[in-house]
């Protein structure tokens, strides 16, 4: 790791607390001056860091942005050595993970960014990615028996989601069938699976697993278009924490996705089961009751003259 790299790790890790930056030079084997100018390169990043008289460095409480050394540092000891690459501004990590799934990428590998120029929500639509206010990060699966099924792995990452929100920010979500997260009635997250297939013989190879988080309002708040729609997680906390805390309750989860022990937690956490929601086909929007959700992920509605249905894409509506 870099000066800068370690200066940062050693900030993160004594957040809110000075630190002198003598005993660090030494630590490092480097000089007191190497220190002072990866400081003046970080502050120069945007990171608060204060030098306090006698006693040395102090990254403010306050400070937020993601890094590398921020989420590493609260990943679970058997998913801290994976491959994560975290970019300040990127077009979409889902993008950028399938080129390196292209590559061969291992298992677990993770792209964060602080900002998507082009953040991407399913069927062509956008998925609204300013900067330093949100968590945009895509993780690479191999594929494990059948999680060919992506509905089934977007079914358990919003279960990994809720688990994440509820641990670090202390705050209830629910799920909206089937990728969208919700605190109260706005959307604060959205998830997009997309598979990488193997050009000869059309087999999946790898699982991008893209989840998008608000987790504070834009200066500028949300666009028109999706201002009534979106919202932010209501609590402060450190955005670095949540990525590494999402990474770990996705790792975890997808272990055990065989099991589909996490389908009883998604029942409970789904805020469609038992109400009358629409399904919305071809732009038209049919009056249907939301039952059960299936073994796979799959919805199961029944239409008003009787007849079953099980859904394993698509859109729905539910009136707040
Ligand atoms: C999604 O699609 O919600 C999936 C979003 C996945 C985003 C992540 S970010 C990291 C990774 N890299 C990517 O490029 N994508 C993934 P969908 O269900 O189709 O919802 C999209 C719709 O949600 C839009 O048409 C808007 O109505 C609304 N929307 C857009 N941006 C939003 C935001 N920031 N918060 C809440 N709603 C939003």
């Amino acid at each position: 790791m870099s000066v800068k790299g370690e200066v940062l790790k050693a900030l993160e890790q004594n957040k809110g607390q000075s630190f002198s930056g003598e005993s660090l030079a030494l630590t490092l084997g480097v000089s007191r001056a190497a220190v002072w100018k990866a400081i003046t390169a970080l502050r120069k990043e945007g990171y608060p860091i204060e030098a306090i008289t006698n006693k040395g460095y102090m990254l403010l409480e306050e400070s937020d942005l993601l890094s590398e050394q921020g989420v590493r540092m609260h990943l679970r000891p058997n998913n801290s050595s994976m491959p994560l690459y975290v970019h300040s501004i990127i077009d979409s990590t889902n993008q950028g993970a399938k080129l390196l799934a292209l590559q061969g990428a291992e298992h677990g590998t993770v792209v964060l960014a602080n900002e998507q120029t082009k953040g991407r929500g399913r069927l062509g639509r956008d998925f609204y990615s300013p900067a330093s206010t949100g968590i945009y990060l895509s993780i690479i699966l191999k594929p494990n028996f059948d999680s060919s099924k992506s509905v089934l792995v977007t079914t358990a990452a919003s279960v990994a989601v809720v688990r994440a929100i509820k641990k670090v920010c202390q705050c209830d979500a629910v799920i909206k069938w089937v990728n969208d997260v919700y605190i109260g009635e706005k959307k604060i997250c959205g998830i997009l699976t997309e598979a990488v297939s193997n050009f000869e013989n059309g087999e999946i190879e790898y699982l991008v697993l893209g989840i998008g988080v608000n987790c504070q309002l834009p200066a500028n708040g949300f666009p028109e278009e999706i201002k009534e729609k979106a919202g932010v997680i209501p609590v402060p906390f450190s955005r670095n924490m949540l990525a590494a805390e999402i990474i770990n309750q996705v790792l975890e989860i997808y272990a055990e996705l065989e099991s589909r022990n996490f389908i009883q937690e998604y029942k409970q956490k789904s805020m469609v089961l038992g109400k009358n929601i629409q399904v919305i086909r071809k732009g038209v929007s049919l009056e249907a009751f939301a039952r059960d959700i299936d073994e796979d992920g799959g919805l199961l509605v029944e239409f008003p003259d009787g007849t079953k249905e099980v859904l394993n894409t698509g859109e729905i509506s539910i009136r707040f």
